[in-house]
């Protein structure tokens, strides 16, 4: 008979730095020699993410097609596949980070009839602080709709605990006001604050993660024609180009440009993007690039060293823009950015929609 193994859900808005963050945990669990299985979740295929975390060399499920909650049964069978190959003592879920109401439909379930094979984590969500700052003070809400903050807000709502992620990009005085913000419109809230990406301050939450209980007596209201609204004020692209060059091109500079064009096109046209992200691979080469805010700055978080002669991007924008304009803009800057090198590019899958109404499997309270 094994033990039951746990299941940790790490939701936030899209950008928050999820996948960062159970990367962290994942090398964190790995390093104290227990088995980590992941699931990445999204509206569709052909994720970033799971190329992300699979070339950090864990195991991977992807479910793509609609949200946890609407593909319960996809989750548990993901859960199944990955303790058929590796039985793993830790899961760790991401959520579409558009999703929300996770504690009655995910979590609740997960523990009403799987209990005896999981033991389920609470509920951390991320915050990208300058996104949270411009949400909870309300200026233009962060770039989104009053639909869009119903969500971000509903996110925060159900938290057991809220991470304050990104802290090296804060000085004092910015995380104290963000902390007095969280600490009035979501008071008695656990707090943490740290770096994902730097491994800054990580420890306590490693902690609570794999020890701490979820607060079952917990509920939250949802409406879900304001939800299913929000939803689908967003843009969603997922696409995939092959890249070829006759001489050999900078792969780095590719995705600055396609990244850096799309930027200034959805600035002009005051559209707000949510996160935007791409990996190229080339044998066993890969970079990636992700631009979570009109006002940030696209960051190579992996570089490739040298330069190559062909390559396969996949592209994943999330945007509140129509979907056909989020593709229309891609295309011209993966048309100007190959020109610029003088590539020859071949798109090789779309996907551009708005997320369907969310119509979860279950919905339960304790
Ligand atoms: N400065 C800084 N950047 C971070 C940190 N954590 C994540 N990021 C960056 O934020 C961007 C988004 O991170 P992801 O982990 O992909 O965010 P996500 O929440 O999984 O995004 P979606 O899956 O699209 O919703 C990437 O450029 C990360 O490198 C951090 O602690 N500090
Ligand atoms: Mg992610």
């Amino acid at each position: 008979m094994y033990s039951r193994a746990r299941f940790i859900m790490v939701g936030g808005f899209l950008g928050a730095g999820k996948t960062t963050a159970l990367g962290a945990l994942a090398r964190h669990y790995s390093y104290q020699g227990k088995r980590v299985g992941l699931i990445t979740n999204d509206q569709a295929e052909n994720l970033v993410d799971t190329l992300n975390l699979r070339s950090q060399g864990f195991s991977v499920e992807e479910i793509a097609g609609g949200c946890f909650c609407c593909r319960f049964n996809s989750l548990t069978e993901a859960a199944d596949k990955l303790s058929q190959e590796h039985r793993p003592d830790i899961f760790l879920g991401e959520p579409v980070g558009s999703c929300t109401d996770l504690l009655a439909t995910v979590a609740i379930p997960m523990k009403r009839l799987y209990g005896e094979q999981f033991d389920v984590a609470p509920l951390t969500v991320l915050v990208d602080p300058m996104r949270a700052r411009k949400i909870l003070t309300n200026q233009q809400r962060g770039g989104f709709s009053p639909k869009v903050a119903y969500i971000y807000k509903k996110q925060l709502e159900e938290a057991d605990a809220i991470a304050i992620n990104k802290s090296d990009i804060l000085n004092d005085a910015a995380l104290s006001e963000l902390k007095l913000l969280l600490d009035d419109q979501y008071p008695e809230k656990r707090v943490f604050t740290f770096s994902a990406r730097d491994g800054q301050n990580l420890e306590s939450w490693f902690d609570y993660a794999a020890t701490e209980m979820m607060d079952w007596q917990k509920t939250m209201d949802m409406d879900y024609d304001i939800y299913a609204d929000g939803e689908a004020e967003l843009g969603w692209l997922n696409s995939a180009f092959k890249v070829v060059a006759d001489s050999e091109f900078d792969p780095n500079r590719l995705l600055s440009e396609i990244a850096g064009d799309m930027q200034e096109r959805m600035i002009k046209s005051e559209q707000e993007i949510a996160h935007l992200k791409m990996t190229l691979m080339s044998g066993m080469d890969i970079g990636f690039i992700s631009l979570v805010r009109n006002d940030a700055v696209p960051e190579l978080s992996q570089e490739i060293q040298g330069r190559l002669q062909e390559a396969e991007v996949t592209l994943n924008a999330r945007a509140h823009i129509a979907p056909e304009d989020l593709q229309a803009i891609a295309e011209r800057a993966i048309a100007n950015a190959c020109h610029s090198q003088q590539l020859k590019f071949e798109i090789l899958s779309t996907q551009a929609f708005k997320p369907a109404r969310p119509v979860p499997i279950h919905r339960m309270s304790h």
